[in-house]
């Protein structure tokens, strides 16, 4: 039986009302997203994710895909989905921001006495720059809808990654990142997680079609398949979050990619649509654009949290910024560095330390290197001695 009019028009009126507010908060999440300046804002109902990331995210740690980084391991449960985190969490507010250069990031590879620092590095550190927009977007939010509201950039275990995709933000490449058909790689990703119930825009579907751009690009073969990275093959991992030295097996293919790397990124198609970033905040650093080896390999610990003071490079550390130099250093093919790696013989870090011996075994005659092994017969740290061996017996 139908509803007497009076309850029909009471209805339509509250439908019409709960329709106006939802497309308010949806107005004012876009204004508050576009005053802050962000790239991109689509929403997505937390609900509707699904148990699939998450089963593949734990088959990742499983295969012990994640080297040693620790952290993704020690909160697995909790990162698999949002609602394992925040319970009461109903809807992800997803911001991109775009970071996209305005120059070939590939430029510099075949310099071999400089060294290639990847796109993100060489701005000021992101988290840094997308927390406090966050917090706006997420405060105006609070106020419209009188719910609980937390803000993410890589600061919890969160998949930030399967939740963009599924506002629609983008979808996730075959290189695992997500790309958006306006921004293409270039995007750093933030969230808002809030309690309200907000609208939802529509995932995005793959447009990688056929391509293998990206795959085939990768100098380390860290793809065993497409959408699945080996973060112990990628050279990311390897030069940013790998704390001991760096398997012997990557080292020639690392090249002088010193600080990340963007090979699969850059070779995208989807970039052309990209337009570069020009936010004041991310302005590109000049002493990350193909600094000499030379430069890089005098720098002490001081210098070289002055010099990359703000920047990701700085919270990697000397020493493992340091070992990274020296890899490039070996790779470069450049005698006039030799004194320089020699004198990092004597360096505190045995990373440091073993690192220079690799690098000389590629610049020096055998003859050399045997004379300045003996000097230095009374290495004690065991991972240096293994390096010596090495550089001896090869
Ligand atoms: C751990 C981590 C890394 C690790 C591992 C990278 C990785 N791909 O997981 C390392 C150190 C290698 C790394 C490197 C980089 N990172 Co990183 N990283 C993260 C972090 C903290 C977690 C990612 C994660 O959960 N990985 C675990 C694996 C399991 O997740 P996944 O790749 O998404 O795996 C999925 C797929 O395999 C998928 N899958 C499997 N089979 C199939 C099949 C199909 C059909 C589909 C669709 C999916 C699919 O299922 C898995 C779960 O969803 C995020 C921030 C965050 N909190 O999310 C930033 C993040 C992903 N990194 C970022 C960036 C910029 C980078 C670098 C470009 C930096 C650089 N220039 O060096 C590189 C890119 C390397 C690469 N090709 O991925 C950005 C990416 C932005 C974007 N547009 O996507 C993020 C989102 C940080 C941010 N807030 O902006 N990173
Ligand atoms: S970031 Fe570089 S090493 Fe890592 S997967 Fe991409 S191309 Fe390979
Ligand atoms: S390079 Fe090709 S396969 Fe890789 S993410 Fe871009 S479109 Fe997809």
């Amino acid at each position: 039986m139908a509803p007497p009019a009076a309850v029909r028009e009471k209805h339509a009126r509250d439908g019409a009302t709960r329709r106006g507010d939802a497309q308010a908060i949806r107005s004012v999440i876009a204004r508050e997203a576009a005053a802050a300046g962000f790239s991109a804002v689509r929403i997505a109902r937390v609900g509707d994710l699904g148990a699939e990331p998450g089963q593949r995210f734990l088959k990742f740690i499983a295969e012990r895909l994640h080297g040693d980084m620790d952290w993704l391991e020690a909160k697995a449960e909790r990162r698999k989905h949002p609602n394992a985190m925040w319970p009461e969490a109903r809807s992800a507010i997803v911001l991109g921001l775009s970071y996209a250069p305005d120059e070939d990031p590939l430029r510099f590879l075949a310099a071999r006495d400089r060294a290639s620092i990847s796109v993100y590095a060489s701005r000021r550190d992101y988290h840094d720059v997308v927390k406090p927009r966050l917090k706006r977007v997420a405060r105006a939010v609070q106020i419209a809808t009188s719910a609980d509201v937390k803000v993410f950039v890589d600061t919890a275990p969160l998949m930030e990654k399967p939740l963009a995709a599924l506002a629609g933000l983008g979808w996730q490449g075959k290189h695992t990142n997500l790309v958006s058909r306006e921004h293409g790689s270039w995007l750093y990703l933030g969230i808002v997680l809030t309690a309200a119930e907000i609208a939802p825009d529509e995932a995005e579907v793959s447009h990688c079609g056929n391509c293998r751009r990206c795959l085939d690009v990768c100098p380390t073969a860290a793809f065993p398949s497409p959408y699945q990275l080996d973060a112990r093959r990628c050279i990311s991992y390897l030069t940013i979050e790998h704390k001991g030295p760096i398997p012997h097996e990557f080292r020639t293919a690392i090249g002088n990619r010193i600080y990340g790397c963007d090979d699969c990124l850059a070779v995208c198609p989807w970039n052309k649509f990209a337009q570069a970033a020009h936010d004041q905040q991310l302005a590109i650093r000049p002493e990350t654009q193909g600094p000499r080896l030379a430069d890089l390999l005098t720098l002490h610990d001081e210098a070289f949290r002055k010099r990359f003071a703000g920047t990701p490079i700085r919270r990697a550390g000397h020493a493992r910024f340091m070992r990274n130099a020296l890899i490039a250093a070996g790779n470069s093919g450049d005698a006039t560095l030799v004194p320089h790696i020699e004198a990092l013989l004597g360096h505190e870090s045995p990373l440091v330390r073993g690192a220079a011996v690799w690098a000389l075994s590629r610049l020096k005659q055998q003859d050399d290197l045997q004379k300045l092994a003996q000097a230095h017969t009374r290495e004690t740290d065991e991972s240096v001695r293994e390096e010596w061996a090495m550089a001896l017996a090869s």
